[in-house]
């Protein structure tokens, strides 16, 4: 959230969802340390997690309340759009640029994301949306358009948990992966620069996702808690926190960069050794290439 409100030229209405009353007022405690400016322009709102009756063991489906986002309708009755992001997802670009995607949107799309998971095989191949599937943790959603669609939205995401649970790996990202496989029209693909993750290190990012390695990342996503293990993502996650959102983006660049050069130690993901990283997790801070 902090990355966010500090790239942003906008402003920012927040609705966290969460079961506990008490993590939503830490987090607003936490931002009541930002400058000023920067809190007259966002706003936080507690959303009451909630699943459909009979359905409340879906909460433990892959990591605790993952699944929430599967229930947007419900949640956010009033929206007609969401940016939606893990509570482990970092920008480096404005917000509100990956917000602009929405207007790439055909008639049809009301959901984006960023494509190369890894390897889908563990879903049917007649029913997966690709062999290396999207990253759900940063996601665009039309609400609007997914209210209107014809086959019920919470019906079918049911019906997949119903029919496919015996086979998933990543609970609520298979479960959107397999609605996205059954009505692709409805799906946008993103570049994988839009999600960063720690898996990119182990296989090196050079001949999957090549644009990355051009420009950098445009957010991260600090998977398999790889922002609390020793190492490069750790230390970016670090600096991040520690920040005071009192220098310019340039500045803080710096700032990273030093720190990343100074993260010497082996870390698990293999990120220590690509060379490239460094640049990778502070390069699209100051970018103008958006391409
Ligand atoms: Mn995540």
């Amino acid at each position: 959230m902090k990355a966010a409100v500090f790239l942003s030229r906008r402003r920012i209405r927040f609705h966290i969802v969460s079961d506990s009353q008490a993590v939503f007022d830490e987090l607003v405690a936490a931002a009541e340390a930002w400058p000023t400016a920067y809190r007259e322009k966002t706003s936080f709102q507690f959303v009451a997690s909630w699943y459909p009756p009979e359905h409340e063991d879906m909460k433990g489906l892959f990591r605790p309340c993952s699944s929430q986002r599967l229930f947007l309708l419900h949640l956010l009755p009033e929206e007609s759009a969401v940016l939606y992001m893990d509570s482990d997802v970092i920008f480096l670009r404005p917000p509100e640029e990956f917000w602009q995607i929405f207007h790439e949107f055909d008639e049809k799309q009301f959901a984006a994301a960023a494509v190369y998971v890894g390897s889908y095989h563990h879903i049917p191949k007649d029913v997966r949306y690709s062999d290396v599937g999207f990253n759900a943790g940063l996601m665009l959603y039309n609400l609007t358009r997914m209210r209107q669609f014809p086959a019920g939205w919470e019906d079918q995401v049911l019906n997949i948990t119903a029919e496919y649970h015996s086979k998933f790996k990543y609970g609520d990202q298979d479960i959107l992966n397999i609605f996205f496989g059954k009505f692709r029209s409805h799906f946008r693909p993103l570049g994988c620069e839009w999600n960063l993750r720690s898996f990119y290190c182990k296989l090196d990012i050079i001949p999957v996702c090549p644009e990355m390695l051009n420009c950098g990342a445009k957010a991260v996503h600090g998977t398999a808690a790889s922002f609390y293990s020793p190492g490069k993502l750790m230390t970016f996650f670090e600096t991040w926190k520690a920040m005071k959102m009192t220098q310019s983006i340039a500045e803080f660049q710096a700032e990273l960069r030093t720190n990343l050069a100074a993260t010497k130690p082996k870390d698990k993901f293999g990120c220590h050794g690509r060379d490239y990283i460094d640049r990778i997790l502070s390069q699209q801070l100051i970018s103008n290439d958006v391409s």
